[in-house]
């Protein structure tokens, strides 16, 4: 399958969805994102996918981290 984002495309997404530019996405920032696609989603639902993204577990999910849903695992 072809990558659809090139790196420059997620990091402009993940600049937007960093908000106070700390270089980490929190669950706070996430939610605040997922709530505009889907109203119903829960802060717990938003701690759960924070969860599936980070891999280094320090409760946020770095560029790298975020980049893994767009473009899959490095091969
Ligand atoms: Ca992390």
């Amino acid at each position: 399958m072809a990558n659809q984002y090139d790196t420059e495309t997620v990091r402009k997404f993940f600049d937007e969805i960093d908000t106070d530019k700390s270089g980490k996405l929190t669950c706070s920032e996430l939610y605040q994102v997922l709530k505009k696609c889907d109203p119903k989603i829960t802060q717990q639902e938003c701690d759960r996918i924070i969860h599936c993204l980070d891999k280094d577990g320090d409760g946020k999910v770095s560029f790298q981290e975020f980049l893994v849903v767009f473009q899959g695992s490095k091969k």
